[in-house]
């Protein structure tokens, strides 16, 4: 059964300052992920809020927001058979410590704040993550 889907990728200033990105695009399309689009943009903190807006109650909001707009990232459209769900579970836990070997955050994640990179966890957030960063 064909369960195609798309999600979208962020990594984050953290692993892009350290310049993985190359390597974690490597660790995409081995798991078997199309890279559909891509940038390696800079946002300002307005368009961090607007991203990050489901959190806006949370008390790192504001940490978050001016985290994700501190330095470049990539932005990705990632495309595989339940790209929602595998990705997430390719990326592992939002706190790199608790996060499984083999995932991106155990690997890479610095901290809660600093693990390397985003992922939509639905594919209604999916679409409307997708539309943020690459409608036409
Ligand atoms: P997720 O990235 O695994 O989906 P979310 O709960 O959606 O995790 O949180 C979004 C981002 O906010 C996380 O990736 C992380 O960088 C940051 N974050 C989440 N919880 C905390 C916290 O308790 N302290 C600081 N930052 C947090
Ligand atoms: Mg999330």
């Amino acid at each position: 059964m064909s369960n195609l889907e798309q999600t979208l990728s962020i990594i984050k200033p953290d692993a892009v300052e350290r310049n993985l990105d190359a390597e974690i695009k490597e660790f995409f399309k081995n798991k078997g992920f199309l890279i559909l689009k891509e940038k390696k943009i800079q946002i300002d903190k307005s368009e961090a809020e607007k991203f990050y807006k489901v959190h806006e109650t949370k008390p790192f909001y504001n940490d978050l927001c001016n985290y994700l707009s501190s330095g470049p990232i990539v932005v990705m459209v990632l495309q595989k058979e339940n790209a929602v769900k595998v990705n997430r579970e390719l990326m592992g836990a939002t706190n790199p410590k608790d996060a499984e070997e083999g995932t991106i955050r155990k690997k890479y994640g610095i901290s809660i704040d600093k693990n390397s990179v985003h992922g939509s966890d639905s594919i209604d957030n999916a679409k409307m993550e997708i539309d943020f960063f690459f409608k036409d």
